[in-house]
């Protein structure tokens, strides 16, 4: 279905690896997304942690849900893996003995809340028990190493899984540089973060893979050590197997690859 980015082509050009899939807080079998659209389930809010919400499914994709709370507007939507535990069946807020609250941003007066909550759950359809799985464990240790290319979320646009490389490691932290695009959307984040997937993650789940940005150099891991090609040399270059040092890729909709650090927003 990503009939503009293959992995297997990409990996071989920029003489690169992907991540092993045991390095990632991922199920090694991605699970399966039963949800449907208007389905109900109860969700911690992203904007206050502590707060467990009522939020409704208003899109699936892949392994993961779009998520909407009850009550808030339509410009804070945010994307959970079916495997959250940030998610979980109606009802289990009350068996275990809390209150469901108001979202952050919750447009009516707090004294309407118990009525609008009654009204919203009212004849609506609740998320099977049977729907939200079990977290994966984490990897014992931090295995990723500068250069390994992953996919991952761009926080920036949530919705988006894009090709990515791991860009430097620090203790427990990796570092997630988006390729073909400049600095401005990368990330510090923890090693078994349920932003990172390993390649091929969006193909088994059918979630969409980002194309490459256009701002691809892409350099093969020999070439760092070496000055770069003089311009005929560059000319030269037939192919991405011969020693060829620095390639300028091009996608489809820009005709020519913006140069580097260019503003990709
Ligand atoms: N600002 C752009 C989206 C950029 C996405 C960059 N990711 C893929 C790293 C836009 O809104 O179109």
């Amino acid at each position: 279905q990503n009939d503009d980015f293959q992995w297997e082509k990409y990996l071989e050009e920029t003489g690169s690896l992907s991540a092993p899939s045991e390095y990632f807080r991922q199920s090694k079998i991605p699970p399966a997304n039963d949800f449907k659209v208007g389905m109900k389930l109860e969700a911690h809010d992203p904007r206050n942690k502590t707060s467990v919400c009522i939020a409704t499914v208003v899109g699936v994709t892949g392994a993961r849900l779009r998520l909407r709370l009850d009550g808030s507007d339509n410009q804070n939507d945010f994307w959970r893996l079916v495997d959250s535990p940030d998610i979980q069946p109606v009802g289990t807020c009350e068996k275990e003995g809390d209150l469901l609250q108001p979202p952050l941003g919750y447009q009516m007066n707090t004294s309407s809340w118990p009525m609008f909550l009654l009204r919203t759950l009212n004849g609506s359809e609740m998320a099977p028990a049977a729907f939200f799985k079990k977290e994966p464990p984490k990897p014992p240790l931090n295995n990723f190493k500068v250069g390994m290319k992953l996919e991952a979320v761009d926080r920036k646009n949530p919705y988006l899984i894009c090709p990515a490389t791991i860009g430097n490691v620090k203790g427990d932290e990796v570092y997630i540089t988006f390729d073909g695009w400049s600095g401005a959307f990368d990330y510090w984040c923890k090693y078994d973060c349920r932003d990172i997937f390993p390649v091929g993650w969006c193909n088994l789940t059918g979630d969409i893979l980002q194309p490459l940005g256009s701002n691809v150099f892409v350099t093969r891991n020999t070439a760092k050590t070496q000055p770069p090609p003089s311009k005929a040399a560059q000319r030269s270059m037939q192919s991405p197997q011969n020693s060829a040092i620095i390639l300028t890729h091009q996608t489809k909709k820009s005709g020519r690859p913006k140069p580097p650090g260019c503003p990709s927003v």
